[in-house]
């Protein structure tokens, strides 16, 4: 008998045993968002064939141009996860605020609440280029079957149950964990299927990619500047080679796969930084962290911040440990002087 790689169903099936809350509640919420991502993908994968690109003509709290397949991708999370009854709360990039799906007249002591970017890097939808969608996951802190609150989405990273993102690229795949490794698998276009294709993902212990949109270099911070130029330098497995795709799941994935960082830092234009804590950076450090990697804000670790808003930013330093901690050792030294 052919001996074929475990698919995701399989997998989730077989880990069961490892959730904390063995109560399947959590597998079918990695089932609905497996389902919801097939769908996504549909359409990002012929997104050039259908009248579905270009911006929805509204705005999104970033106030930034929604695309037509944000909407769309938006769309199918919450309507997958709202009709399979297993969140009791979600939270978006294309929501200004968060949705709760307790009360009225239907019973739901549904435990986690979601927080997603459902179609991260969408300003390369046009032109072709891999895009993602990130989800986070955690259990709710205020009472069983009553509406959620704020409390139950601003939860520091670290109480994250579990994180992930699908990477809808040259092939489709879902890279998610709950806390006990990571784990990649691959969409069979063919048949529906994803498979495990990448078990146990970890990074390389070391790394020679750094990836940072250079276009910003006068606007970075001193310890940010001095970090590029160190990379730049010729010296043992130096200068590294510079990748930037622009999409974070696409530049965070490689990097995992081939050892680098990704640094989006304060700016003058983002003095925060540009990336959300809730639904990219935290769920992206729960990922590197539990793949060997570290991710801070140039200073504490992202998992240990406490959100204080629902759409905050962050600056966001994410890859090999020793390479963040070099970044790091960059930025205390320029906040000396
Ligand atoms: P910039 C996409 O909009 C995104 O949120 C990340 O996916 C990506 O890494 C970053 O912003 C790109 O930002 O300013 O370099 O175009």
């Amino acid at each position: 008998m052919t001996q074929h790689n475990k698919t995701l169903g399989e997998f989730i099936i077989n880990k069961q045993s490892e959730f904390k809350y063995s109560s399947g509640e959590l597998s079918r919420l990695i089932n609905s968002i497996r389902l919801a991502g097939k769908i996504v993908n549909h359409e990002v994968n012929k997104a050039g064939l259908v009248d579905i690109l270009g911006t929805a003509g509204v705005e999104n709290i970033q106030g930034e141009d929604q695309q037509k397949l944000d909407v769309y991708a938006n769309e199918v999370f919450i309507n997958t996860l709202v009709n399979r009854e297993i969140v009791c709360g979600i939270a978006s990039e294309e929501e200004d605020d968060f949705i709760s799906i307790v009360g009225g007249n239907k019973k739901n002591d549904n435990k986690y609440v979601v927080l997603m970017d459902p179609l991260d890097g969408s300003s390369n939808i046009d032109v072709n280029v891999s895009v993602g969608t990130i989800f986070s996951i955690y259990r709710r802190v205020t009472p069983a079957g009553t509406p959620v609150t704020l409390e139950d989405f601003l939860q520091p990273g670290k109480q994250q149950v579990a994180a992930g993102y699908i990477v809808y690229g040259t092939s489709t795949m879902i890279v998610y964990s709950t806390g006990h490794g990571v784990n990649g698998f691959t969409l069979n276009p063919a048949i529906g299927t994803y498979y495990l294709s990448h078990p146990n993902m970890k990074f390389p212990e070391k790394g020679n990619i750094y990836s940072v949109n250079e276009g910003n270099y006068i606007h970075f911070p001193k310890g940010v500047k001095k970090y590029i130029k160190y990379c730049q330098e010729e010296e043992g497995d130096r200068p590294y080679t510079s990748r930037y795709i622009g999409s974070l799941v696409s530049d965070f994935h490689r990097n995992m796969i081939k050892g680098g960082i990704y640094i989006y830092p304060s700016t003058s234009k983002n003095p925060n930084g540009k990336l959300r804590l809730l639904y990219e950076c935290n769920p992206m450090a729960f990922l590197a962290e539990r793949a060997g990697g570290k991710a801070s804000d140039g200073f504490t670790r992202i998992l240990d911040i406490k959100p204080t808003e629902l759409h905050q930013r962050v600056s966001f330093f994410c890859g090999n440990k020793e390479m963040v901690e070099k970044a790091e050792k960059f930025m205390r030294k320029a906040k000396k002087k």
